[in-house]
């Protein structure tokens, strides 16, 4: 028995846990739901996830469980070695204030540019383009504030990769749906987005 991934293919969020199992070593057994086909919205994968989200875990026991960094959490205790999240309290302090403003600052933006002014989601969703363009604003100078960090350390939390390297590299990276391309115009940030990049994870 292993552990069972519900996963789409280029959707930050189940791309979060795909390369946090990859830099443990994690084996997931992945099942493909392809939200470009709607099969997030079929009714058998509302059985499996009634929010009709990737990503699911899917247990052992057959429980599931959603949210992305929920689930991480749950395997880093499962698998605490190497830390991903901190390796005492002051190293956990770091990386999850990290991932929390990145998901608040940068991820949840990105989305909104995406949502409001992407063809992909007219009819999906009430759009305010107006609102969207502002969100661009955000982003924008969040990924100013994490060159600013990354002019002073190789990574993002701490000096060796953490999860807050994971949910940046796939929320920067993800950015590529609003135009948005890491550039020579924040060399920190394109010196850290390149190498994160190379590593294997990166094509989990
Ligand atoms: N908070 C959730 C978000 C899950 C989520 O929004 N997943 C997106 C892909 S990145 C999805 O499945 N969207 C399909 C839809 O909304 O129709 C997590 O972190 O896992």
């Amino acid at each position: 028995m292993t552990l069972k991934l519900y996963t789409s293919p280029r959707a930050p969020s189940p791309r979060r846990v795909r390369m946090y199992a990859a830099e443990k070593g994690i084996a997931l057994e992945y099942v493909e739901v392809s939200i470009a086909d709607g099969a997030n919205r079929t009714a058998d994968f509302l059985e499996v996830n009634p929010l009709g989200e990737t990503p699911v875990l899917e247990r052992e026991d057959g429980s599931r469980t959603t949210e992305s960094l929920a689930i991480c959490r749950w395997l880093e205790e499962r698998y605490p070695s190497p830390d991903l999240f901190g390796g005492d309290a002051d190293e956990r302090l770091a990386v999850n204030r990290w991932i929390d403003r990145l998901m608040f600052r940068m991820y949840i933006p990105t989305v909104e540019v995406f949502q409001h002014t992407n063809t992909f989601w007219a009819g999906r969703l009430e759009q305010v383009p107006a609102f969207g363009e502002l969100q661009r604003g955000t982003v924008a100078a969040e990924w100013r504030h994490l060159a600013a960090t990354l002019a002073t350390r190789e990574f993002v939390a701490r000096d060796s990769f953490s999860m807050a390297d994971v949910v940046a590299f796939t929320t920067v990276d993800f950015a590529r749906v609003i135009g948005m391309r890491v550039g020579d115009d924040l060399p920190a940030l394109k010196r850290w987005y390149d190498a994160v990049r190379a590593r294997p994870s990166a094509q989990a």
